[in-house]
Formats: C-alpha cells, structure tokens, sequence
C-alpha cells in the first residue's frame, strides 16, 4: 500500500474529461470512472438512493423511458432542464424525495447526466457530485486506482459546475500524493476549484445552466445541487442500476 512517500511512478492517475465525447481521448487505462453532473443528474441520482429508492435505471433516450413507463416503471425524464411531456417526474432532487419511490426502481434520463453514465458503462462506474464530494474522495483514495472523473457537461461542451467538482476531487486525490496527473484538463478543473471554492454559488452567477436553470425558475435546485457533503453516500452501477455502494465494498 502506497504512503505518503509514494514515488511519482508508483502513483496512481486522476484526469478530468470534459464532455463525453472527450471520453475516448483518454484511453483505456482507467479502472474507475466517476461521473459528475452537479447541475442535476448526479445531485439527483445520490438524493434518491440515499432517500430510500432502490435503484435508478438510467437510459439514454426518452423512447427507453417510454418504454419501461408502458410496461409499468416510475419513470423520471428530462430534457433541457424541462419535464419531458408525459412524464411525472423530471431531474429536480426534491421529485426524488418521495415516500412513493421508497423501495422501487426509478428509470431515469436526462440530457448529459445518464448520456455520460451510458459512455462509460463498460468500467466501474460511480456517481459524484457536491452532495457526497468528500465520502467520493474518501472512496477512491482507499481504492488506490486509476481514475478517470467525467464530467456531462452541456451538450458536449464544457461546464463549470461540473469542473469544479471535479477539479475538488482531483485536486484532494493529488494532495494525498498518492495520485499524480498528466493533463491539462485536470491541472485547469484544480484551478478553476480553487478559484471557486469559497462562494461557488456566486462563483456560478453567470454559468451557462445556472442562467438556463434561472429562467425555469429553480434556484432551489441549484441551491441544493451546491451544498457539499450534505448526502454522504456514493451511487455504483452494477448490471446498468445505480445502487448504493455497500460499506467495504471495492
Ligand atoms: O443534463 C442533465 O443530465 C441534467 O442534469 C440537466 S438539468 O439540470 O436537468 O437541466
């Protein structure tokens, strides 16, 4: 097990991918990947099995959705922030504290979130947002792999709240100096954090999804979706279900 002394070439690599479509460029060489959607996916995902839901099927497409809701699904669909018509529930992480879901299976999609959970699908994969950063963090420092943090971004393109999630777990994992990074990705997420990391909610005031969740009238959310350590559980995909990380579990 690596100390505090670890040398640079035994330590383990932490990178940040921006979109996935970036996913690709990164290589094959991560054992995990950690998939961030702070503004909502991931805050809403991390809410709800900490609530009581059983899992949460993510899918990519709404015709998925559509299909488990006919064959009888609590079914959860978002687009461009918006409830997707015909659906009860969209991407809020208040839809998902709701004693009607306790014990049941949630399909979920969304715009970027479950989109990146399904371009990773192939690894380990584990859910991370502000709501669980620091049992995240905790997490993979004890599994002492490589690790790869993805963030949804917004259609494809970078996001700020997203980096800055990120940029904090990268940044805790290089401090424990046991992870090392190559990337400048990784080196501007680290920046950008710190720059942010005393007041993100004002920090974010001019972000693109913080203007576009403004218009739609769900601050609340952001409020939320911006509170640290608030939900200290961690989402895992087994089988395609998000399900809570079980104690002890690697
Ligand atoms: O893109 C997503 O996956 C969503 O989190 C976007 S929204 O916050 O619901 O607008």
């Amino acid at each position: 097990m690596p100390n505090s002394t670890t040398p640079l070439e035994e330590r383990k690599t932490v990178e940040v991918c921006y979109a996935p479509s970036h996913y690709s460029l990164y290589g094959n060489n991560f054992d995990v990947v950690v998939v961030i959607d702070v503004l909502r996916a991931t805050s809403a995902i991390t809410t709800a099995l900490h609530t009581g839901v059983k899992e949460i099927i993510p899918v990519a497409t709404v015709e998925e959705a559509i299909q488990y809701k006919k064959n009888g699904y609590i079914v959860a669909a978002e687009r461009d922030g918006k409830v997707v018509e015909g659906f009860d529930f969209g991407n809020s992480p208040y839809a998902f504290m709701n004693p009607e879901m306790v014990g049941k299976s949630v399909v979920l999609t969304t715009t970027n979130g479950t989109k990146a959970i399904q371009t990773a699908s192939e690894k380990t994969v584990i859910i991370a947002c502000l709501n669980n950063l620091t049992v995240v963090c905790e997490y993979l420092i004890e599994l002492d792999k490589n690790v790869l943090l993805l963030a949804s971004g917004w259609k494809e393109k970078m996001n700020l709240e997203d980096t800055i999630c990120a940029g904090a777990i990268a940044d805790h994992l290089i401090e424990t100096k046991k992870f090392t990074s190559n990337e400048d990705s990784t080196l501007a997420a680290k920046f950008i954090f710190r720059s942010a990391r005393d007041n993100m909610y004002t920090f974010l005031r001019s972000s693109s999804h913080r203007r576009r969740l403004m218009q739609l009238k769900i601050q609340k959310d952001v409020k939320y979706c911006l509170m640290v350590d608030t939900v200290p559980c961690i989402p895992i995909l087994k089988n395609g279900k998000l399900v809570l990380l079980e104690n002890n579990e690697s």
